[in-house]
């Protein structure tokens, strides 16, 4: 079997692999319990799934990309470094995490992805989990997409030293600035004082 043939057959066995461990039923659960329009991006590269030619699906996979992919299909226990073309880093995360084994199991109970999860990842770093996200459809990697509280809350946190610098700052000038203002009335009106004095 030349290259070329070896590099065919390959692609359309993963593609039957695609199709047989089609994980839609986590899109699905993410769906429901989020009310959201949740897509496949949330796990892989590209928004309409791995199956198609665009850059991000299968058809369009380099034979590099290929090599790649079939590691991290083969990713069956938890602990392997996942590094596959098809998804983004929060669909290596879930491999890595739980292993390719038990991402087939869990097929029937979606949201205990939640627990294998755990909540010490938060990818993108808004101060929401990465297992919180995907239960309440937001995306893992985009931090600027999570519950607004949450996110305000995780800002405010965040940049408590900066904001007391900033309102410190600001109390000062508006302080200086009336003190400011105060010393120049006082200076009018003593002027006109004299003025009058001189004039009566
Ligand atoms: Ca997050």
């Amino acid at each position: 079997m030349n290259r070329l043939a070896a590099a065919v057959w390959l692609s359309a066995l993963l593609a039957v692999d695609a199709r047989a461990a089609a994980h839609g039923v986590y899109q699905e659960f993410v769906r429901k319990s989020s009310g959201r329009p949740v897509d496949c991006a949330m796990c892989h590269t590209h928004s309409n799934g791995p199956e198609g030619t665009a850059a991000g699906q299968i058809g369009g996979l380099s034979s590099e990309e290929l090599s790649r992919l079939g590691r991290a299909r083969s990713a069956f226990e938890p602990g392997a470094n996942v590094d596959s073309p098809i998804l983004n880093d929060f669909g290596d995360l879930i491999l890595q995490r739980v292993g390719k084994k038990r991402v087939l199991e869990l097929r029937s109970a979606p949201g205990r992805l939640v627990e294998e999860l755990g909540v010490a990842s938060d990818l993108d770093a808004d101060g929401l989990s990465d297992a919180r996200e995907y239960l309440e459809g937001t995306h893992p990697l985009i931090a600027s997409d999570g519950d607004p509280w949450s996110l305000f809350c995780h800002s405010v946190k965040r940049e408590w030293f900066r904001l007391v610098m900033i309102t410190a700052a600001t109390l000062i000038t508006l302080y200086g600035l009336s003190n400011l203002l105060r010393g120049f009335a006082v200076r009018v009106r003593a002027k006109e004082s004299a003025e009058e004095g001189a004039g009566s």
